[in-house]
C-alpha cells in the first residue's frame, strides 16, 4: 500500500489526498507534524531531502513534489482521467495548476513565512499581508481565466469532471482564507471550490477530517 507522508493543514499534500482519493487509491496516512517541525528533523530528511510534505511512498521507491507524485499517480492509475484527453485541455488544466503550484504556493510556504517574519521583523498581520498579495494576483488571473472560458459550463475548472486544476485550486483556497485572504473578488472560483467541495472524495481529503487536525473543539484556525 502507498504511504503519503504528509500533514493535515498542507495545502501540497491536501491536493496530493484529493487525487489519491479521486482515484480510489488507499494510501497509508504518516502524518508530519509542521507545527512541531517534525520536517526538519534529521529522520525526515533521510525521507525527502527538500524536507517538504508530501512524500509518496510506492512500497518501492519515494517520491517527492506533488507536481510530480500527482503526475505520477495519472500514470499509474489512469482512471477516472484528472486530465483532459486533448493537448490543448491538458495544458489549460495545467496552467491553473502551474499558476498555485509554481506562482503562489512557493511564495507563500511557511520556510518563506518564517523568514519574511525573522528576518523582515513581521507580526502575524504583516506575514499575512504578504501571503495576501501573492494570493490576489494568483487568483485574479484564475477568476479571469475561468471567466474567459466560454466552454466551462460546469463546477469545475475545467470540463464537466474533476482534474487536477481543482485539486490544486481547492486546496490552495484553504491556505488562502486560513491566511484571512478576501476571496469576495472572486466567485468562479468559490464556485469551483463549493462544488468540488460536495464530491466525497474532496470532502475525505480535508484538513479537518485527517487523523493530525487538531480535535474540533481545540481547533483556532480551521
Ligand atoms: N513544491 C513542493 C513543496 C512542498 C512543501 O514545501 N510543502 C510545504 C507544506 S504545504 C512544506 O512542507 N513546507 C515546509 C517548509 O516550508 O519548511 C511540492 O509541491 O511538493
Amino acid at each position: 500500500m502507498f504511504k503519503l507522508y504528509n500533514f493535515h493543514a498542507s495545502s501540497t499534500s491536501y491536493r496530493a489526498r484529493i487525487v489519491l482519493n479521486c482515484k480510489n487509491i488507499a494510501f497509508e496516512y504518516v502524518s508530519v507534524r509542521l507545527d512541531k517541525a517534525e520536517h526538519l528533523d534529521s529522520a525526515y530528511g533521510e525521507i525527502n531531502p527538500m524536507r517538504g510534505v508530501p512524500t509518496l511512498d510506492t512500497g518501492e521507491k519515494r517520491l517527492y513534489q506533488s507536481s510530480a507524485i500527482i503526475e505520477y499517480l495519472e500514470e499509474v492509475c489512469p482512471e477516472p482521467p484528472m486530465l483532459p484527453k486533448d493537448a490543448l485541455g491538458r495544458a489549460r488544466v495545467r496552467a491553473i495548476a502551474g499558476i498555485v503550484g509554481s506562482d503562489m504556493h512557493p511564495v507563500t510556504n511557511l520556510r518563506i513565512r518564517n523568514y519574511v517574519r525573522d528576518e523582515y521583523g513581521q507580526n502575524v498581520d504583516g506575514v499575512n499581508a504578504w501571503i495576501q498579495r501573492w494570493n490576489r494576483q494568483g487568483f485574479d488571473a484564475i477568476e479571469a481565466m475561468l471567466d474567459a472560458d466560454k466552454e466551462r459550463a460546469s463546477g469545475f475548472c475545467y470540463g464537466s469532471t474533476p482534474t487536477i486544476a481543482d485539486a490544486y485550486l481547492v486546496s490552495h483556497v484553504f491556505s488562502a482564507v486560513r491566511f484571512k485572504t478576501d476571496m469576495s473578488p472572486y466567485p468562479l472560483v468559490q464556485a469551483v471550490v463549493a462544488s468540488c467541495e460536495k464530491l466525497e472524495p474532496f470532502a475525505r481529503a480535508h484538513p479537518a477530517r485527517q487523523p493530525d487536525a487538531p480535535k474540533p473543539e481545540l481547533r483556532r484556525n480551521p
